[in-house]
């Protein structure tokens, strides 16, 4: 399975395709939309998000809403979403710059229109299509914001518009809001976890075939995310080995582990337990006041331009997308399959010890 998506942030649509998948998958198309609004309602979105209402459109690919085989071609209309940056100056920590150095595009604002974050839009509609595969499988895909800023989110029933905890919900939005207020933006974490996936989907053999080098990879693409951590992550380096090793059991048969410190993956396999990432997402650089330079190299600092506050809770429905195609290119790679009965099938014949 690969994707490619086109489309700049203030052009007229973006387009997606979607190749490889299995025929025979009903492609729900509200479902699409829901995790479009989803990305574009939860906390921390700027003004654009209310402005712009996302709606797929399935433009090739499916006969009755169900694949055949062929790619699935998906659109998404910009709308009337305002027009291309007008500022002459570099946002440090942007696209802006480097884009700017990298093509020659004599124009500060260029190169944003593709580095946009607007750009996960259809990331998330083939990503959902991807989800719609993998529920067939019986594989959840779920992501939730687990900090931002300083504050820190507790495990529990998820409140969709923070991606949170819903008791944590107050103080998340509390440390959002004052940052909105001063005019500044905000990082965070959130942790994407992957139930239901069988052990053996992946490969140890070779680097790209790696389940954690793809996840990995994918979920590092996000724009903003500068962190990705498997399982135990960072805190691997503090410990003993004997304290994280993750124990094997067989509880009358059923082999499991006492712990998933490992996140799912050994060996660049999965193991059977649920596969968990946490990510670092930076804080959106669209901050005014910040000495930078313009497109002359002449000394400046930042103007207004339109943006997020915090990307966080977008992110987990990103990282929900794209996690899901990867996962479901990897199952595909692993076990085949031209259509849903066959994938399903192998899935189930899928071994254990
Ligand atoms: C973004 C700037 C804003 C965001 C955009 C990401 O857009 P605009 O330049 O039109 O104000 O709203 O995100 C989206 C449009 C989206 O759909 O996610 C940026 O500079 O990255």
């Amino acid at each position: 399975m690969r994707y490619l998506t086109a489309g700049e942030s203030h052009g007229e649509a973006l387009v997606g395709i979607l190749e490889g998948l299995p025929a025979g998958l009903k492609v729900d198309i509200d479902f699409i939309n829901d995790m479009l609004k989803a990305r574009q309602n939860v906390y921390g979105r700027g003004s654009r998000s209310s402005v712009c209402r996302d709606e797929a459109r399935i433009i090739a690919g499916l006969n009755d809403g169900v694949t055949t085989g062929a790619p699935l071609a998906v659109m998404l209309n910009n709308g009337n979403c305002g027009n291309k940056g007008n500022f002459d100056f570099y946002r440090p920590g942007h696209a802006d710059y480097a884009a700017n150095i990298k093509y020659g595009l004599g124009d500060a604002a260029l190169g944003a229109e593709r580095a946009s974050a607007r750009e996960t839009a259809m990331r998330t509609a083939l990503g959902a299509v991807a989800i719609g595969l993998l529920k067939e499988l019986g594989i959840q895909v779920t992501a939730y914001v687990t900090q931002i800023g300083q504050a820190k989110a507790n495990e529990g029933p998820l409140d969709e518009k923070m991606m949170c905890d819903v008791s944590s919900v107050e103080s998340l939005k509390a440390v959002l809001d004052e940052a909105e207020r001063t005019g500044d933006t905000l990082g965070g974490k959130l942790k994407l976890t992957i139930s239901g996936v069988k052990a053996g989907i992946g490969s140890h053999v070779f680097y790209d075939r790696r389940l954690d080098y793809r996840l990995g990879g994918a979920l590092m693409a996000i724009p903003a995310v500068k962190a990705v951590e498997s399982g135990l992550g960072c805190d691997f380096a503090y410990s003993l080995g004997s304290r994280v090793a993750d124990s094997f059991v067989n509880t009358g048969g059923k082999i499991s582990r006492t712990s998933n410190n490992c996140g799912g993956i050994e060996g660049g396999i999965s193991n059977g337990e649920d596969i968990i990432f946490t990510l670092t997402v930076k804080p959106i650089p669209s901050i005014a006041g910040l000495k930078t330079v313009d497109s002359c190299g002449n000394e400046c600092v930042t103007g207004k331009v339109r943006g997020d506050v915090c990307a966080v809770p977008a992110a987990c429905i990103v990282a929900e997308a794209v996690a899901a195609l990867e996962l479901a290119g990897a199952i595909m790679d692993t076990l085949g399959g031209d259509n849903m009965n066959e994938l399903i099938e192998r899935y189930k014949q899928k071994g254990e010890l």
